[in-house]
């Protein structure tokens, strides 16, 4: 219906005006360094039953509103480069955008998640202006190494939002893979 499409299209601006500011980053540091800094830049925008889930597994009720408000990461961007000065240095120059506030970091470099999880978590407001109304569109930006997003990979098809007994085994294996790819980062 008409305020699904509008809110796809408002997610489709916030992804556009994201990754645009992204270009000119990389841009920048490429120039910098002499060398090309981001490996891949993606988006997707969270599926109507995946915010369900979420929303009942934070205790919230299902509900449009509650979506909005309580979800950081209805849109997310992923950014991955080679290294991790990489990773902070993109987060700094993201934090120097005038247009773009800042509403929480989470390094989960410098302290990885119980499972082994490592990245670089922005979630920033960035504004909308759509018939003559500004509003502040919530997005969720990861930063992380290729190494980080391999490991990221393998844990999301193996562990992450699977069921308990067999997958401790697999758990506990990903764990050391992870501290490996820290010494190797
Ligand atoms: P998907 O599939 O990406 O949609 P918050 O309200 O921000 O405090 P939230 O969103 O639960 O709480 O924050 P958290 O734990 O930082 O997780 C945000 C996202 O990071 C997840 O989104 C995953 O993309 C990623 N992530 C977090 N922990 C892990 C992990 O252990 N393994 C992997 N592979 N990814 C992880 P979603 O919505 O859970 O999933």
């Amino acid at each position: 219906n008409l305020s699904n499409q509008k809110f796809l299209l408002k997610k489709e601006w916030l992804i556009q005006n994201v990754e645009f500011k992204l270009k000119m980053i990389d841009l920048e540091l490429s120039e910098l360094y002499n060398r090309t800094v981001m490996q891949k830049v993606e988006h997707r925008i969270k599926k109507a039953d995946s915010i369900a889930r979420k929303l009942v597994k934070k205790g919230y009720k299902v509900s449009f509103e509650n979506a909005a408000v309580r979800l950081n990461d209805i849109v997310g961007i992923r950014v991955v480069c080679l290294y991790s000065d990489d990773v902070y240095k993109i987060a700094e120059l993201l934090k120097k955008q005038k247009d773009f506030t800042l509403i929480k970091e989470k390094d989960y470099i410098k302290n990885p998640k119980k499972s082994g999880y490592q990245s670089l978590h922005l979630i920033m407001d960035v504004p909308l202006t759509y018939r003559f109304v500004t509003e502040a569109q919530r997005v969720e930006i990861q930063i992380r190494t290729v190494a980080m997003d391999f490991w990221a990979g393998v844990d999301n098809h193996i562990c992450y939002k699977k069921k308990p007994e067999e997958m401790k085994k697999a758990e506990a294996d990903l764990k050391n893979y992870s501290a490996v790819i820290s010494r190797m980062d």
